[in-house]
């Protein structure tokens, strides 16, 4: 990668700008519905993609240099210095990270946690220098060899001490960056086969790790959400998370709704073939809504390809349901998003994170618009009216009985339905979007 010399600060230009190096709608202090785009958006950085993903498949080796250079915690200190002067170029006021990706593993639980001590004091003066904050840390238990058949949900009861140790040390390492967020993605927390399988003991133990971090979190003064973030297969072919409803069954069943949130990843619901939208209204309706891993897949591949979020009707309905939830409290979007294998410049990185960033802010606009418009919400409230008085009323308010809705309908007949209007809603959106 390039010095972060040559990197020279992103300004917003407006659309009419042909300086790729400027943002065309994201203008971080412009008001809208009530607040600045940056206090609506609170964009973060991810680690893991940033600065250490380099462009390796399955098919051939790195097409990035993110080595800066150096090895071992040099090296680390390095990606630090790149990172933050990064965030600052862009403006962008939040940063994710799980445990390797801030600092070299060492062979012991033991080794690995003073690493992480020392860099999170150079992360610290950072950020107060920087005036950049952590959004959320996470462990990473599904990268070594050990972690193979899961962390929480190993069949291996020393792995799953181990996990516990990094859990701990990845939370004391968000408490001490302020971080408000705590993230449990179920890397390898799943199964290929049921026939080497008890997965009812597995999910007992994962509830274990979870509320064991929620105490021990909690006793330490983390004030911030932990997070579960669905995804449906990849690594295994079934993950445990599968989606926001089977997250939400679990943290009923274990009673741990309380404290945990759901960070919805695009490219995950996808995966469950789900939408974006619904993944993010299943978790609002359900009082979940807790924080967004902005990013896109392909839908024509079908894994979790990561790219930078640019599909502008993807992104306002997403902000839609953000306004609908009333903005993040403790959560934002990070972009858990990669450079394509080529675009492999440090001027790519800049470019990807300009355009999924202004497809947010585009996404914002839109989706204020459509609120401010109001006949989309006006349509949906109108489709239920019959809710509103009468016997629908008695039926919202749990006022009646099978019995009197039954003598109730034994008098009816021709019932008109009221027209959905797919087409005509569509049509809305379209003029909202590009009129
Ligand atoms: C992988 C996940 C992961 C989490 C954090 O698919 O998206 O990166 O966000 O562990
Ligand atoms: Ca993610
Ligand atoms: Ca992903």
């Amino acid at each position: 990668m390039e010095k972060y010399e040559n990197i020279k600060k992103v300004n917003y230009e407006g659309v009419k700008s042909k300086n790729p190096f400027s943002f065309k709608y994201y203008d971080a202090d412009r008001v809208i519905a009530g607040k600045t785009m940056k206090q609506h958006l609170k964009f973060a950085m991810s680690y893991w993609h940033t600065l250490n993903a380099s462009g390796s498949d399955m098919f051939g080796g790195n097409t990035m240099d993110k080595t800066f250079g150096e090895s071992g915690m040099k090296m680390f200190k390095k990606k630090a210095d790149f990172a933050f002067e990064l965030m600052q170029k862009l403006g962008i006021e939040y940063y994710c990270f799980h445990d390797v990706d801030i600092a070299p593993e060492g062979k012991t639980l033991e080794e690995s946690v003073k690493y992480l001590e020392e860099i999170t004091d150079y992360l610290k003066e950072k950020q107060d220098k920087y005036g950049i904050k952590l959004l959320w840390g996470t462990a990473n238990m599904f990268g070594d060899k050990k972690f193979m058949s899961g962390a929480g949900t190993s069949c291996n009861a020393d792995v799953f001490a181990v996990a516990a140790g990094k859990v701990k040390a990845a939370i004391d390492a968000t408490i001490k960056l302020g971080g408000t967020g705590y993230v449990f993605w179920g890397g390898r927390e799943g199964y290929d086969t049921l026939l080497n399988t008890d997965m009812g003991l597995e999910l007992d133990n994962l509830a274990k790790l979870l509320t064991m971090a929620r105490d021990y979190g909690r006793k330490k003064g983390f004030k911030g959400d932990f997070y579960i973030e669905p995804k449906p297969k990849e690594p295994t072919k079934h993950q445990y998370d599968f989606d926001v409803a089977t997250c939400s069954n679990f943290l009923r069943k274990y009673n741990l709704t309380q404290d945990f949130k759901m960070n919805i990843e695009a490219n995950h619901a996808t995966l469950a073939g789900h939408t974006f939208n619904h993944e993010l209204r299943t978790a609002r309706i359900n009082g979940i809504f807790g924080s967004i891993d902005a990013n896109q897949g392909d839908l024509l591949l079908g894994w979790d390809t990561d790219q930078f979020p640019t599909n502008v009707y993807e992104t306002t309905m997403c902000m839609y349901e953000v306004l609908k939830a009333g903005g993040f409290t403790n959560g934002g979007l990070n972009f858990d998003a990669k450079a394509r294998r080529q675009s492999n410049t440090t001027e790519d990185i800049l470019l990807s994170y300009i355009a999924g960033m202004d497809a947010f802010a585009l996404g914002l606009i839109k989706a204020a618009a459509i609120i401010e418009d109001g006949r989309i919400d006006e349509f949906v409230k109108n489709r239920y009216a019959s809710f509103d008085s009468g016997i629908g009323k008695k039926i919202t308010s749990g006022k009646t009985t099978l019995e009197e809705l039954s003598e109730y309908a034994m008098k009816l007949e021709n019932i008109d339905v009221e027209s959905g209007r797919q087409e005509y809603l569509e049509q809305i959106l379209n003029t909202i979007l590009f009129g």
